[in-house]
């Protein structure tokens, strides 16, 4: 068909701009990994539990089935994870804009066995974020955190670090179902929150950021993250020290601090298909330019339902941030889901709750206004719902075309800034590594 040449074509061009990401593939394609978990060599119940981690130690259901390809080169099991969105967004009104972008992640882990009980794996992930968005962010409405060009982001979204993670883990068993994790990343995910939303089952679908981002996963770009934790049964509990100030804006480059934070996370797993956990950390100073530290406090429940299409995950996510400087609590609440149907759609939807203080960041006199007759903390609610559709172009690579559409609830002393329905759409083609169908 005449058309997919040439979507072929176009799309071809793109995966080779994104090169760093997408040419990787080619090694798996090489290495031949197309019975997913058969070729791995040498694995012990230690190294079963490496291969289940997503961002730093967070987890997803067991249950589902994580898209990689897998692979070992002589004793050394590894693992490529890959994910490009190419995006074009539309957000409307006087606060919008619009932007042709590319959030990707590519990440690469290899695991080796230590003796009868015990593994480490190394990880690397790498995002080219800094390079496919331009001017240091992309629009999203109600979007906050972090800064660009020495002014709070507000209304968009910024790029991921070059370096998303470096790190190493041990786990070894020690008896009976007792289990030890440890993990060392001078860049990595701290035991703080629900599995970060590139990684998260439910997220797969939306390319775009959840605006509860910095209450609820955004630690998952740390430095200098320790981590030990101990498992047992369905529980594990899990403890991290770590460089607690957010990313600066130049994204290419390596942060370096002293472990100045610190949290701890309770993970319980009811089932295969169930993961729980609730966690608490104490920031020191997460905002370059706001005063204060942050205590964050996140509860979540992931759920995936293996069906004959695929699988269908869904996250309930509450994450509240206090403030030593303002002392003020603020919430949020996100519900997100992805359920395919047919094997080549997948239908998707995240609703978030969330109190903002820092809209008006940029506007002290439209903030000390709202202030005297508002007050400061506004609740937005943000209703998403996507869908995708695969188109088979490349063999190892998934490959899809969506959209989605957001609309927002907002109080109406902001509206007249806001205008008085804003929404945001986005279109996108989307590739995710995967191992080969046969
Ligand atoms: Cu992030």
């Amino acid at each position: 068909m005449a058309w997919k040449t040439i979507a072929r074509r176009s799309l071809a061009t793109y995966a080779r701009n994104v090169g760093l990401i997408l040419l990787l593939a080619p090694i798996g394609v090489r290495a031949q990994s197309d019975m997913p978990g058969m070729n791995m060599v040498d694995m012990n119940a230690a190294s079963m539990d490496l291969v289940n981690v997503a961002s730093g130690t967070s987890v997803n259901p067991d249950g589902w089935k994580m898209p990689m390809i897998m692979t070992h080169f002589g004793s050394w099991n590894t693992m490529f994870m890959g994910e490009a969105f190419l995006v074009d967004t539309q957000q409307s009104g006087p606060r919008g804009g619009d932007k042709l972008y590319s959030p990707n992640w590519f990440m690469a882990s290899m695991e080796h066995r230590a003796g009868e009980n015990a593994a480490f794996q190394i990880d690397l992930m790498l995002s080219l974020d800094a390079a496919t968005m331009t001017d240091r962010r992309y629009p999203l409405l109600f979007q906050t955190g972090e800064s660009a060009y020495g002014k709070p982001v507000v209304d968009g979204q910024h790029p991921h670090n070059l370096i998303m993670s470096v790190g190493v883990h041990y786990v070894r068993e020690l008896s009976n179902g007792l289990r030890l994790e440890l993990y060392f990343a001078p860049v990595g995910d701290p035991a703080l929150g629900p599995v970060a939303y590139p990684h998260r089952a439910s997220a797969m679908e939306l390319p775009e950021a959840p605006i509860s981002h910095h209450w609820q996963d955004s630690t998952h770009i740390s430095d200098d993250v320790v981590t030990a934790g101990l498992a047992y049964k369905k529980m594990k509990l899990e403890a991290s020290g770590f460089y607690g100030t957010e990313p600066g804006e130049n994204r290419w480059i390596v942060q370096q601090g002293p472990i100045n934070s610190w949290s701890a996370r309770w993970w319980f797993f009811p089932g295969r298909n169930w993961a729980a956990q609730v966690s608490m950390g104490r920031l020191a100073h997460p905002e370059d330019l706001e005063p204060g530290d942050q205590v964050r406090s996140t509860a979540s429940l992931e759920y995936t339902k293996p069906m004959p299409d695929g699988s269908w995950s869904s996250s309930f996510i509450w994450g509240r941030n206090h403030s030593t400087a303002t002392h003020r609590n603020l919430n949020s609440y996100l519900v997100e889901s992805v359920l395919p149907i047919r094997r080549e759609n997948f239908l998707t939807g995240r609703f978030e709750l969330v109190d903002k203080d820092e809209l008006f960041e940029n506007q002290p006199e439209i903030e000390r206004y709202l202030d005297s007759t508002y007050g400061s903390t506004f609740r937005i609610g943000a209703y998403t719902i996507g869908y995708t559709r695969d188109v088979d172009l490349f063999r190892h690579i998934e490959t899809g075309i969506g959209a989605n559409l957001t609309t927002y609830s907002l109080p109406d002393a902001i509206k007249p800034y806001y205008g008085n329905r804003p929404v945001g759409g986005n279109v996108f083609v989307r590739f995710r590594l995967k191992a080969a169908e046969n």
